[in-house]
């Protein structure tokens, strides 16, 4: 079984989206495997977005995300991967479809509430970045068997 980070971004905090967005992953059928509130300090924040470091909006983004309470959940599922990516919609909220998540809730390309990882390597880079393996919790949803079938 799969997993993935997905972070809830400060403007998704701020703006009370918490309780929506995390109930987004379950009803698809996600199990959270890992779930903490983290300000995120610069060295976090510029290791998370390391990838992105020569772009020209790395300053920007770096402010964006210490500059208030990230919602860390670590999700899993089958293809939890691409399941959570396709749910999160596009990069740009203004461009992102109905029905996705910043679709329905950003028109921002910054500002788009939410991140899930890209890639199953980078999914186990980023859960070890922003969890302590203690935080993660093995356990059988007692659905399970009705959800996965
Ligand atoms: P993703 O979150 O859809 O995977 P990435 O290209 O990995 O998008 O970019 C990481 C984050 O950087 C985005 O979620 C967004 O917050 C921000 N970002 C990406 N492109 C731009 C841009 O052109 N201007 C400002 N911020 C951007
Ligand atoms: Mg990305």
């Amino acid at each position: 079984m799969e997993r993935t980070l997905v972070l809830l971004k400060p403007d998704a905090v701020q703006r009370r989206l918490i309780g929506t967005l995390v109930e987004r992953f379950e009803l698809k059928g996600l199990q959270i495997v890992g779930m903490k509130l983290v300000h995120a300090s610069k060295e976090l924040a510029e290791k998370h977005y390391d990838a992105h470091r020569a772009r020209p909006f790395f300053p920007s983004l770096i402010q964006f995300l210490t500059g208030g309470p990230t919602v860390a959940l670590a999700l899993q599922g089958p293809n939890a991967v691409a399941v959570v990516r396709n749910l999160m919609g596009l990069t740009d909220g203004a461009k992102s479809p109905p029905g996705t998540i910043r679709g329905d809730y950003s028109i921002s390309v910054q500002n788009n509430l939410v991140h899930g990882s890209d890639s199953v390597d980078n999914a186990n880079q980023e859960l070890a970045l922003w969890f302590k393996a203690d935080e993660l919790i093995s356990y059988q949803g007692c659905d399970h068997n009705w959800v996965i079938g």
